[in-house]
């Protein structure tokens, strides 16, 4: 009789509750629901998105100025037009830090372009003129392969572009190569300080977008994001400009058991392409870019700017990781 009524008690309950749940919402209650409705994004193919890695390490280092780069640069505005993205190609002369006419192309491969609502994702597409961090000094001067700084960023917005012409999400989406990040003051330069000489890519892009009076919600900068056991952390200059949609990544990332890329703690503050897509655009970016906290070589890791940034420190799975978050979290903006 006691066990009897212990089991009662809660079935009761369950089904009275149950009952309650399922018609006492008002309209309002419903549409709240239906804005807390979580898509499901397709699936990021990591073996594709690998492939896009290999393929742009196949020309060989992307320097601007050398016919790698421009072979590279057509490879990758095909793909964006197979891929069905509208493709913007600006072409500029960009003066480097030693004078150097950098004969440069961004490349923007729109979907949805006439939508008002768009998210911006991005990365560069230039690899270093200098392995000028390499430990072997006689390295210094030679062009790195740029394998994960490059290389793997773009690899994995390949991926997403061809997942977006497969399946569109709410809003409309852009896609932007960065050229001519990768060509700042080398360690070496013995004359002074000079500001501004990365990132001239995204600095022409962000004084002058492929559309006139171009705007975004929010960017993503995808940077060094193929190596084994990478770690994501916040970086500052996006903590403080782009930080609720930072946290929303972040947060999507530890949803989906990314957790041990994505480390919800401070890293360091980087000049990177997002800080000018912020100041000289006005649009929030968050830079996704490996922090490796106790590396004496690098914070960016012991192979950054060294020629061994080649495709044997690339991991699917941590393309996966970012590929499928950076989806996760588009597909679920309305
Ligand atoms: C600096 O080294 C100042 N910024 C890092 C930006 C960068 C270089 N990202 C990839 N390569
Ligand atoms: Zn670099």
């Amino acid at each position: 009789m006691k066990i009897r009524n212990v089991l009662v008690l809660p079935v009761l309950l369950f089904i009275l509750t149950g009952v309650s749940c399922g018609n006492s919402k008002n309209k309002d209650d419903r549409t709240a629901d239906v804005d807390k409705e979580v898509i499901k994004a397709p699936e990021f193919d990591a073996d594709s998105a690998y492939c896009y890695v290999q393929a742009q390490a196949d020309f060989g280092p992307r320097v601007p100025n050398t016919q790698a780069h421009r072979e590279c640069g057509e490879y990758l505005a095909r793909q964006l037009e197979r891929f069905g993205a509208k493709v913007y190609n600006q072409y500029a002369d960009l003066t480097a830090y030693d004078g150097t006419i950098l004969k440069s192309r961004n490349i923007v491969g729109a979907y949805k372009p006439e939508s008002k609502k768009r998210v911006l994702l991005c990365a560069h597409w230039d690899s270093r003129p200098y392995a000028d961090n390499d430990p072997d000094p006689k390295n210094h001067h030679t062009p790195i392969l740029g394998v994960n700084d490059g290389a793997s960023g773009v690899g994995v917005l390949l991926e997403i572009a061809r997942q977006l012409q497969k399946e569109a999400p709410a809003l409309g989406i852009d896609i932007v190569f960065f050229d001519s990040e990768d060509y700042g003051l080398p360690e070496f330069y013995e004359g002074g300080y000079k500001q501004d000489t990365w990132c001239l890519g995204s600095q022409y892009w962000a004084r002058t977008p492929h559309v006139p009076n171009y705007n975004a919600r929010y960017g993503i900068l995808l940077d060094m994001v193929g190596g084994r056991d990478a770690t994501f952390y916040y970086e500052g200059y996006s903590a403080r400009t782009a930080r609720s949609e930072m946290k929303k990544i972040w947060k999507k990332a530890h949803e989906l058991g990314y957790g041990r890329y994505f480390v919800k703690e401070d890293g360091g503050e980087t000049v990177d392409d997002h800080l000018y897509v912020n100041k000289l655009a006005r649009i929030p970016c968050v830079d996704i870019i490996n922090y490796d906290a106790h590396n004496p070589r690098s914070s960016f890791g012991s192979f950054w700017h060294t020629v061994d940034d080649t495709i044997e420190h690339i991991d699917r799975n941590t393309l996966k990781a970012v590929g499928q978050t950076v989806m996760e979290v588009i597909y679920n903006e309305k």
